[in-house]
This record gives structure tokens, sequence and C-alpha cells, in this order.
């Protein structure tokens, strides 16, 4: 059986979509703090707090698990109101998976990102192994555990695989306490109200992915040939850079009356200490990661999907 912790976070819910397409209903378990209020069709549901190492060995056992994809964690932006919190889920949770998977000859996917980098760091096509300096707590644990995937990968042979994501665009759940939350945002505001204040100024330009391609990615690197994988800290990984002038100039496209003002808060800090564009050429020489979506594709399906998710809402 497959798990995914984390499940009900922003990339749990479509990767959890493709993963029981692709291996039929019953054979994924998604995991997180609570059971959703609904159920989809396909899952099998349980509980799992990562951050306790008895209750992810119970389940890996119980359930037979042969497949984790480790999406549990805080985001950058709770992490710096709470970085407590974020060393104990993200850390402390990173271990438990990658011993319990060591102990039960599980594979390992987890998400590293662009936090790793930081001011000292390269900002334009960042290159794959760089000075990883972050200024965020977020970003120390994410350097942190991509340092454990690589000392199980070398001292066990674990096979664990991870990519370094950019900001993430969907429209399926939101995205929960991250810096780059404004380029989901903008889209549901647009359609809502016609209107959105963007939390960063106009001219931050940062790395993004939309969610097919974020899905697309982790599966294609879980196919590729062990033999393939160089990488066993983290891959860097993008599909396309914008700024919030640029994204949003981009929707106006299909909603003329859009307008945007900028109110920079204390996640202004945090997305100038982040690379605006990223080079993964690792990745696309390693395990043809090419990404399939533009700017333009993405926004045209983002304002498709999130229209008739708000004539739902308002039906
Ligand atoms: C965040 O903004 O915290 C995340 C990330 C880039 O890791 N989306």
């Amino acid at each position: 059986m497959i798990l995914i912790t984390g499940a009900s976070g922003q990339i749990g819910v479509d990767l959890a979509d493709e993963l029981v397409r692709r291996h039929g209903p019953g054979n994924v378990l998604v995991t997180d703090l609570r059971m959703p209020e609904k159920q989809r069709p396909g899952r099998v549901y349980d509980v799992l707090d990562v951050t306790y190492m008895e209750s992810v060995e119970k389940i890996i056992q119980s359930r037979d698990i042969s497949v984790i994809y480790h999406l549990a964690g805080i985001l950058s932006a709770t992490g710096e109101r709470h970085p407590e919190l974020a060393w104990n889920v993200n850390v402390n949770g990173v271990r438990n998976v990658l011993e319990a998977a060591r102990r039960f000859g599980c594979r390992v996917f987890w998400p590293s990102s662009i936090a790793v980098f930081g001011p000292t760091t390269p900002k334009i096509d960042t290159p794959q192994a760089t000075v990883t300096e972050p200024g965020t707590m977020y970003g120390a644990t994410k350097v942190t555990g991509e340092l454990l995937c690589k000392f199980h990968a070398t001292h066990h042979d674990l096979d664990v695989r991870s990519v370094r994501f950019p900001g993430i665009i969907s429209h399926s759940a939101p995205p929960g306490g991250g810096t780059t939350d404004w380029a989901v945002d903008m889209f549901f505001q647009a359609v809502r109200h016609g209107h959105y204040t963007c939390f960063v100024t106009e001219d931050t330009r940062l790395p993004m992915m939309y969610m097919p391609d974020a899905v697309k990615s982790v599966l294609d690197l879980m196919d590729a040939d062990s033999a393939c994988i160089s990488i066993r800290t983290s891959y860097n990984l993008t599909a396309f850079s914008f700024s919030s002038g640029e994204l949003a100039e981009a929707i106006r496209a299909y909603i003329p009356d859009f307008t945007c003002d900028y109110a920079p808060d204390f996640r202004q800090d945090i997305a100038d200490s982040w690379p605006q564009s990223i080079d993964d050429s690792c990745a696309r020489e390693d395990w043809n990661w090419q990404p399939e979506y533009d700017l333009d594709a993405m926004v045209r399906d983002m304002l498709h999907h999130v229209r008739i998710m708000i004539g739902k809402e308002q039906a």
C-alpha cells in the first residue's frame, strides 16, 4: 500500500487523485492530523501525527506500506511565527519517516523547497550546488531534511528522492501559511471580487509551478531508474518565474477590470531572500524533467477551475 502523510495539504489532495487513478481504489492510504469532513472516493483514510515515531512505525507495519509520500510539513510564513512547531514537524517528522522507512524497506518521496536558499545564494538561475544559508526556520528545516535524506541514502541505501519545490499554484486545495500563497490568492480574489491586495510588492519575482506539473514531477522522479538519480539531497525544480505585477497583468488578459494593489507584510523579507529563477538542468538531465504548463496556459486553466468552484459556492 502507498502512504501519503499530510494528505489534506496543497499537494496531497492532487497527488492522491493521481495515485488512486494509477493504482486503483483501496491502495492509497491518506493520513493527516484529522479526518477530513468530506472523504473522496478510492482512498483509505487514517489519522497520523508524524512527530510520533511509534505512530509512524505502527501505520507502516499494520498497513503493509511500501512507498511513502511524506508531505506533512509547516510552510515558511507559519514557520516564522512558530519556529519550534516548524522544527518539530519538519525535522522530527522527516527523521521518523526516514528511520521507519529504512527499518521496513519502504521507498520515500519528500518535498524540499527553494527556501533552502537564502540572501547569500545567487538569485538568478540558482544552481543545483550552491550556498544554502536560509534566513528562515522553514529553510533551516528543509536544509536539515535534505541532509538527513542524503545520510540515509548513502549510509543505509534508502531509496529516498526529493525535489526543491518552487511556489505551487493550485485550485483544489488551498495552500496554508506559505510565502508564495499570493500567487493562488490572486486568482480567487480576482474571480470573487475583481480586486486583490497583494502581500508582496509588484516587482517581487519568484519561481513557480502549476500543480499538474508538480504532481507529474513527483511521479516522474519516483518512476525513474535508481541509477539515474545522482542527487540524493534534493533536485532544483522550476516551471516559470513571474512577479506579482506580471501575474496580475496575465489575469487581466481574461478579467480586464481586475485591479491589484500592494501592501507588503513580513513575508516580503522571506520572498526577497529567495531566488528569482532556478537552474533545474540536473533534473532535466537525470530524469527528463519537463514542465507542461507555461504562464498563460496555467492562468487560463486556473481561471477556468476557480470560476467553476466559485460558481458552485454561490449556487
Ligand atoms: C512557501 O511559500 O513556504 C512554500 C515554499 C516555496 O516552500 N510554497
